[in-house]
């Protein structure tokens, strides 16, 4: 293998196999675009541990089908360590853990050196006990390789605005993304509450109503410094629609993010609640209508979307759109599709279609162990795509070099979100912005 000033060449087929495979298990994670994790000051906002991983709203929904001998109304009555014992026992001792959810917890406890084989569930309490949210914050991102995550937060969460009022994020680990579903999803809801916190804001978006709920995302993100704003929408969601989404979109939020330099995320394709009884674990997939994304990019060329769908029917679509789009960036292999047969068929599309420009993977992490399975598995996923891929590139008898394939996986892996942002949308960290100082 000869080594050139670009670096080393890989010249054989196993050269680049293994350079491909040994790259995507072992790069730093520059960043996990889309969690549900927080810092340690966010208290009990922070999922962690077995009890947690195992009552995942994923794992309650198989449970339910798999053991029909508990309605959910009385697995919901249940303590959460009887939740958990009754989904560790239907879901993993009665029958094999093979599903995706049950797998990973399985992940998790392998990693930190359990014995899974033991399947003795006190031992595995006593380990998290053993420990505090700080140290298990450290040993999950030492153990996931993971550089830094992106939050999910919520001016509207009672129990979250507390602590922004306490101060600025101070771990760097932790970046904030600003959620704005009530703003467009459920505006009846949230114009009393922004009312109630000062903005003249009127239901039927009259008067200074618009500039004032720009008024209020200009503030938050003073507070949060995002590095994107987002929202889960609905399949059915519409734009532009003579809902109030439309005006909300077009004279608060894109302005605003425009004003930020950061994008808007919209993710789109939730059913919300079609079995009611579930509870968290009662929402469905549909499939969204693409042209509301190529709308939204084409009547805003200056705005970048960064989008995730939540239908595997969207994707080949998603790609389309991105190709007609600069400044759509697709993300991530969202909820039911974050699944090794799913992500691979994804991921080849996109590198088809896209080439490196997109961000191939988010976790969406509930519980904050969950770092460290569903990036171990995606790692996996999407190397084996990755060897064929960059496989066939070196049968034309172009060659490769170890820092290139490296620098386009980091890429894949949330580097290309940074560079597409610029320094415009990440301004945490050194005056330059985060996205030069992690390069
Ligand atoms: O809207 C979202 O951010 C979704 O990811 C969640 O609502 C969903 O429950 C989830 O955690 C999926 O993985
Ligand atoms: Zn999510």
């Amino acid at each position: 293998m000869s080594v050139d000033e670009n670096g080393t060449v890989l010249e054989s087929k196993s050269a680049v196999r293994n350079a491909v495979e040994h790259a995507c298990l072992n790069v730093a994670l520059p960043v996990d675009v889309h969690t549900h994790l927080y810092s340690a000051r966010f208290g009990d906002l922070l999922l962690w541990g077995f009890d947690e991983l195992v009552t995942y709203h994923y794992l309650i929904a198989e449970v339910c089908r798999t053991n029909r001998s508990v309605s959910p109304d009385e697995f919901y009555a249940m303590s959460k360590s009887e939740q958990a014992e009754h989904i560790w026992q239907s879901l993993f001792i009665d029958e094999s853990p093979i599903s995706e959810a049950r797998r990973g917890v399985l992940t998790c406890l392998e990693a930190y050196g359990l014995d899974v084989e033991s399947r003795n569930i006190e031992e595995y309490r006593e380990f998290f006990a053993s420990t505090t949210v700080e140290e298990h914050i450290d040993r999950v991102f030492e153990t996931a390789n993971c550089e830094r995550v992106v939050m999910t937060n919520d001016p509207f969460d009672d129990q979250e605005r507390p602590v922004w009022d306490a101060g600025p994020e101070d771990d760097d680990r932790f970046l904030a993304a600003l959620r704005i579903d009530p703003l467009l999803v459920t505006w009846h809801d949230a114009q009393p509450r922004l009312e109630q916190w000062g903005y003249e804001v009127h239901m039927d978006l009259g008067g200074p109503t618009l500039d004032e709920i720009r008024r209020f995302l200009m503030d938050w993100s003073e507070r949060m410094d995002p590095v994107y704003m987002a929202a889960s929408l609905g399949f059915n969601f519409q734009y532009p629609d003579e809902h109030p989404s439309t005006p909300i979109l077009d004279q608060a939020i894109i302005p605003a993010c425009k004003e930020l330099g950061i994008p808007f995320a919209p993710m789109i394709g939730v059913k919300r609640q079609v079995n009611p009884s579930l509870r968290l674990a009662g929402d469905a997939v549909g499939k969204c209508d693409i042209g509301m994304v190529e709308r939204l990019c084409r009547h805003n060329p200056d705005c970048d979307f960064f989008v995730t769908l939540l239908s595997r029917e969207n994707q080949h679509e998603l790609c389309v759109a991105a190709r007609k789009f600069p400044n759509l960036m697709p993300f991530g292999c969202w909820w039911f599709l974050n699944d090794p047969s799913i992500i691979d068929e994804i991921t080849r599309e996109r590198l088809e279609l896209l080439g490196n420009s997109f961000v191939a993977q988010h976790s969406d992490c509930r519980v904050l162990d969950q770092l460290v399975y569903k990036w171990e598995h995606s790692r996996r996923t999407i190397a084996r795509v990755l060897i064929d891929k960059y496989l066939d590139l070196h049968a034309t008898g172009w060659r490769l070099t170890r820092e290139q394939i490296e620098e386009d996986i980091r890429g894949l892996f949330g580097q290309n979100f940074l560079d597409w942002t610029g320094n415009g949308g990440v301004s945490r960290g050194p005056a330059e912005g985060i996205a030069k100082a992690m390069r």
